[in-house]
């Protein structure tokens, strides 16, 4: 056995001690294409308002340019399944959220995981170690195909045989050079059932996003006002989407991950929109805390549970809607409208003049417009 085998089977034993459920080891120059798709992706502006995206798209693309003296990246998996079937979105008077929600934040808890075997190694070897997680400018899912804990799928996330679609992942970049595992194979074959079933079609190919189609994009990065086009689509999803990952045949072999911190909340306790409709600014953040539902940011969230409500068509939702009718935020308004106007159309046609009488923003006065046919529509 040679040396740097022996080290290798430490940190994977160091890794697991730490929590991952996977470890891997690639070189830095093993992620071919990748960096030139994404380019190609930073091109054809599929990022919509992640402007971080574009920058630094030369460090992204290849970890050698990012850091010049790294000679090893070590790829840790964390398994985040529940254990049991991830519901679909569809209209409902309940909301959807995605599993990757069930628990406190992974950002905070993957890092702290990841210096601790960072710190370990370099203790062990003296060589340098950098950690990340997520939001740094590294592609971690070439990079994890390449250390062999999987392949990116169709839906262009990481699938593994053991764990399904469920891996969050992280990485340590180290100047140690270690022998690298071998990559993982594609095992997607003729299946295409996450392409067939994204509600937005946000697959313009597979193996690549649009993310201003993703209902992801949409509920957790963007702010401003949905598409009509895009909005019967999102059913009751109201906190990112899982109906690409969820339909995936590979679950079949994943289980519900042994950390606590990820079940916080029972995947099946979908709030109903009532209630989060109801939910003041300050209630909003003391609810969240510490959960990545807070990334939204509160009107954002409101936007989305009115999206969600529009869809249910539930006549019953009509007081929750209209109490946020003048609410400040446009974005808010813009959908209060819309919601009310699928919910209760008659409502809407009471409404309309008095309300456009005080409204001042060009977006939520076209949302105020009507033919006779929308009063017929219910
Ligand atoms: C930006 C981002 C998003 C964006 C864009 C997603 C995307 N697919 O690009 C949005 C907000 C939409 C998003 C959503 C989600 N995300 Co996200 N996201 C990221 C982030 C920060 C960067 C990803 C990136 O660089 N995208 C740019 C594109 C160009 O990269 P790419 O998908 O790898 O593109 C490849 C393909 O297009 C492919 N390709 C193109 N043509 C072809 C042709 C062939 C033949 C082949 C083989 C490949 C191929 O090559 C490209 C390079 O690999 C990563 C963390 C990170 N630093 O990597 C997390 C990350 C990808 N997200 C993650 C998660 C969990 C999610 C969600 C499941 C959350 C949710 N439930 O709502 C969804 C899944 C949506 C989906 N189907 O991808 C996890 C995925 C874990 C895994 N097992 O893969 C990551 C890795 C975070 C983490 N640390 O765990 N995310
Ligand atoms: S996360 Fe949802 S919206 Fe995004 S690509 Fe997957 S199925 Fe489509
Ligand atoms: S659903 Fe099918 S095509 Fe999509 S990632 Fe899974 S195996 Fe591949």
């Amino acid at each position: 056995m040679t040396k740097t085998q022996t080290i290798k089977q430490q940190i994977r034993t160091e890794g697991l001690a730490a929590g991952f459920d996977v470890v891997g080891f690639a070189s830095p120059g093993s992620i071919g294409a990748a960096g030139e798709r994404l380019m190609e992706f930073v091109a054809l502006e599929r990022y919509g308002d992640m402007q971080w995206m574009e920058e630094n798209v030369d460090r992204r693309a290849d970890p050698v340019v990012l850091w010049p003296q790294v000679r090893s990246v070590i790829m840790l998996g964390m398994n985040y399944g529940t254990g049991q079937d991830v519901e679909l979105g569809k209209p409902s008077g309940n909301s959807n959220i995605s599993v990757y929600a069930n628990g406190g934040d992974y950002h905070s808890l993957i890092k702290k995981r990841l210096k601790r075997v960072a710190s370990w190694l370099y203790r062990e070897t003296a060589h340098d170690v950098k950690v990340f997680v997520d939001t740094a400018p590294v592609m971690e899912k070439p990079l994890a195909q390449a250390a062999g804990l999987g392949w990116q799928g169709k839906h262009t996330n990481l699938v593994s045989r053991d764990f399904g679609s469920w891996l969050f992942l992280g990485e340590i970049y180290t100047t140690l050079e270690i022998v690298p595992d071998e990559k993982g194979k594609n095992h997607c074959g003729q299946c295409q059932s996450c392409l067939d079933i994204c509600p937005t079609k946000a697959f313009p190919a597979p193996y690549q996003l649009d993310a201003r189609r993703c209902i992801s994009y949409l509920t957790i990065e963007y702010k401003g006002h949905i598409g009509e086009e895009l909005r019967k689509g999102m059913g009751n999803h109201i906190f990112g989407c899982d109906d690409c990952l969820s339909v995936c045949p590979w679950n079949k072999f994943a289980s519900k991950a042994s950390e606590a911190r990820f079940s916080l909340r029972d995947p099946a306790d979908n709030p109903p929109l009532s209630k989060l409709l109801g939910l003041t600014e300050e209630q909003f953040l003391k609810n969240y805390a510490g959960s990545p539902i807070k990334r939204a940011g509160y009107k954002a969230f409101l936007r989305n549970c009115l999206i969600a409500a529009g869809n249910s068509k539930k006549i019953a939702l009509t007081l929750f809607i209209e109490n946020l009718l003048e609410d400040e935020a446009d974005i808010v308004r813009a959908m209060a409208v819309w919601s009310l106007k699928q919910c209760n159309p008659f409502w809407f046609g009471k409404l309309r003049e008095e309300c456009l009488a005080k409204e001042t923003d060009n977006y939520v006065r076209e949302c105020w417009q009507w033919t006779p046919n929308d009063l017929e529509k219910k």
